[in-house]
């Protein structure tokens, strides 16, 4: 078996322990069927009624148990994160492709084959813990590895450049990003004044700006998100070789995005929708994964390209580095408590392992300090990482004592050197040896300035690129982003400022968005860049797992043909799709066909929405179609499914309800229409062919030239 099969929808069998899963073991408490105790361990035999003089008497302050259990109940919450708040996170290992040794002495990357254990924190960025999934934002893309040389942390987003140069701006940012002061609005989202403010006086944040805009900023799942290191770091030999390099995260699934209006539906009809999503693929056993790949630029290359390696605004294109693949990661276990891991886990950029080095980024370095400064006000004190998801598995010895909630119980010395101790813990590898790490030796020299490089100037280059790279589609959903959040603006000052900044990146996008909201168009800048990139365009970033856990629903009530649903469920299902059916009500509908059998429900309509699946289909039986056709609900169903570019799909008398849908007729009963992912087949289409015709629209995802398109 291929190590690709082996994690390939297994259907929540087990998946196999490795060293961290026995550490957290032994941190967990005990199971639940022992009996009930106080925090001393003294068993309680009431926990429901107070202590009380008499049966309506006062509660009496005696009641240690009462009072431990609202003290506690009390300080049950920590500060949250003050960016990246919201977040979901899973468990699994990362498996190295081939040996990286000529390149880094990082143990865990130095093996073919060697499997580290990690832990992976997904997030947005804006909004509060209870914000919700789907909002238009950054999404973060922390891994936590836990090698055997110490933890690293790859602390990432899925957009691979950043808002600013230098970090000493990260307050500016986030205070104009957040809600605003005075009246704490809006929640999860940019589009408000002092955002727009902000990065209107700060061209570098341009072409962070244009993926922000982009359909990479909603996606359909953290599963279907690449993810980035951003800055470029350091890889380090044994010998002390040093050769640049920055970290992409690519998955299998492909990349997709929901579109604008699904994204805002889906955010009232399940805010918890990617949080949900990740959960319940691991759960199913359909364990996403992603490939690790790196750039790598020799040490003699740095400046050999027109921006400087130093400026995390930009990237290196793909054609111009290829993305070396160097392993594959896997998520397949939930945790099993969400604060303890998932609100507990702390990254660093700053936690590195031999063989991975920082280099000069200035937004790097600054981030290096505040991680860990954070961690000490929202976790409470300093030894956050005795905390179960944060401990390494390496063994861990130091004269680091006391604080708040230590852990351990230190014997002997605590200093060094001392001979009291038999001089230990001593100097890692005083006599060389791997390892070890050792910083490298990067000759520095120059004057105390505070200053920024002349090479960190050109802040629409890229941005520009990153334009010229998008398909006609993926345009004009830029072009609707700024409209609908600069359209959120008060201030005509800032909307004329920011379309005078477009104007670099292009004069067409400048001018539609400034016609869209109500500013007189900008003269287009001289002299910006024709480049491209390819590999940006989501268009030619679909995965290699076809349409793996992809959601279809089946809308159903009595007299719906159950055998062609059985037949199309089977053919979706054996590549990987998920096949709900939907009726008004939960429990069976009768089917139609095949004598008087009953057709299982899934899921009762009212519970559900369009936009918590891929693809609708409707299949045929002439009473059930004439319910359907008269039930808002379905025909709300088919019409949102239609509006938002995914596929829709009839057998026989369904095309009904997508006339009654107000499905365009010519695409209903058209022969163009598989263009458009609307498959009928006139409504003769047998359900095996119907089948293989919506798994290979699924696997186009959406169908952005249909008319009537909302988003
Ligand atoms: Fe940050 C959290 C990613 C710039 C300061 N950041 C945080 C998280 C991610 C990122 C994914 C959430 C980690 C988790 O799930 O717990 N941050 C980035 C990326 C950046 C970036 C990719 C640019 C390349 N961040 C950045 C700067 C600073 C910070 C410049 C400050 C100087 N970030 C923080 C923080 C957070 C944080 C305040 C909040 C909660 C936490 O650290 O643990 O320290």
């Amino acid at each position: 078996m291929s190590a690709h099969q082996e994690s390939a929808g297994r259907g929540g069998s087990p998946a196999p322990r490795d060293v961290k899963d026995e550490q957290l073991d032994r941190f967990r408490a005990a199971p639940r069927s022992d009996a009930l105790t106080t925090d001393q361990g003294v068993r309680v035999d009431d926990t429901d009624n107070a202590l009380r003089a008499g049966a309506r008497g006062p509660t009496l302050l005696e009641d240690f148990h009462n009072r431990e259990k609202l003290t506690h109940f009390d300080h049950e919450r920590i500060p949250e994160r003050v960016v990246h708040a919201r977040g979901a996170g899973a468990y699994g290992y990362f498996e190295t492709y081939d040996s990286l040794a000529d390149h880094t002495c990082a143990d865990f990357l130095s093996e073919a084959g060697r499997r580290t254990p990690v832990f992976v924190r997904f997030s947005t960025v804006q909004g509060p813990r209870g914000s919700a999934d789907t909002v238009r934002d950054v999404r973060g893309f922390a891994t936590k590895f836990y090698t055997r040389e110490g933890n690293y942390d790859l602390v990432g987003n899925n957009i691979p450049v950043f808002f600013i140069q230098d970090a000493i701006k990260f307050p500016d940012f986030v205070h104009a990003v957040k809600m605003e002061p005075h009246n704490e609005m809006p929640t999860g989202a940019s589009a408000h004044d002092t955002f727009w403010d902000f990065c209107s006086l700060q061209p570098e944040s341009t072409h962070m700006l244009m993926w922000l805009m982009s359909d990479r900023a909603i996606p359909r799942s953290f599963r279907m998100m690449q993810g980035f290191g951003v800055h470029t770091f350091r890889f380090v030999t044994a010998e002390g070789r040093g050769t640049f390099v920055k970290f992409h995260w690519k998955p299998l699934l492909g990349v997709h995005s929901q579109v604008w209006d699904e994204a805002q539906i889906t955010a009232g009809r399940d805010p918890d929708f990617h949080r949900r999503d990740l959960w319940e693929a691991i759960e199913a056993g359909a364990y996403p994964e992603w490939e690790l790949g790196v750039q790598l630029v020799p040490e003699k290359d740095e400046f050999s390209f027109d921006f400087d390696l130093l400026d995390a605004t930009k990237i290196i294109p793909e054609e111009l580095v290829p993305v070396r693949p160097v392993g594959r990661m896997v998520l397949n276990r939930n945790p099993h408590n969400f604060f303890a891991e998932t609100e507990q886990v702390a990254f660093h950029t700053a936690n590195v392992v031999p063989g991975i080095d920082f280099t000069n980024d200035p937004l790097l370095q600054g981030r290096n300090f505040s991680y860990l400064d954070t961690q000490l006000i929202r976790l409470g004190g300093p030894n956050f990482s005795q905390l179960p998801v944060n401990r390494p598995v390496a063994d861990v010895h130091h004269n680091h004592r006391d604080g708040f909630g230590q852990q351990v119980i230190h014997p002997g010395t605590n200093y060094f050197p001392n001979s009291l101790g038999g001089g230990c813990p001593a100097h890692a590898g005083a006599g060389g040896g791997r390892g070890v790490f050792r910083h490298y030796a990067e000759k520095v020299d120059g004057d105390k300035i505070r200053m920024r490089s002349e090479s960190f100037q050109d802040h629409y280059s890229q941005a520009a690129m990153f334009w010229n790279s998008m398909s006609d589609w993926e345009q004009r959903h830029i072009v609707e982003a700024f409209r609908f959040e600069l359209g959120k603006v008060n201030s005509v000052q800032v909307r004329e400022r920011m379309t005078g900044n477009l104007a670099h990146v292009n004069g067409d996008l400048a001018a539609l968005v400034a016609e869209g909201i109500g500013v007189p168009a900008p003269q287009p800048a001289d002299s910006i860049s024709t480049a491209s990139s390819p590999a940006l365009s989501q268009e030619n970033l679909r995965g290699t797992q076809g349409i793996r856990t992809r959601k279809v629903a089946v809308l159903a009530a009595d007299g719906t043909d159950a055998g062609q649903v059985e037949a199309v469920r089977e053919r979706l299902t054996a590549k990987g799709a998920i096949v709900e059916v939907l009726a008004a009500r939960d429990g069976t509908v009768q089917a139609a066909g095949n004598g008087n059998g009953t057709l299982s429900v899934d899921r009762a309509l009212p519970t559900m929405a369009s936009v918590l699946y891929d693809a609708v289909l409707v299949p045929d039986g002439k009473e059930a179609v004439t319910t359907l056709a008269a039930d808002p609900a379905a025909v709300r169903f088919v019409e949102e499914t239609y509006r938002h570019g995914k596929p829709v799909a009839a057998l026989g008398e369904g095309t009904r309800v997508l006339t009654e849908a107000n499905l365009p007729e010519a695409l209903v009963l058209g022969e163009s229409a598989p263009d458009y992912g609307i498959l009928t087949g006139n409504g003769t289409a047998s359900p095996a062919d119907l089948a293989d015709a919506l798994a290979a629209a699924l696997e186009l995802h959406r169908f952005p030239h249909r008319p009537g398109l909302l988003g």
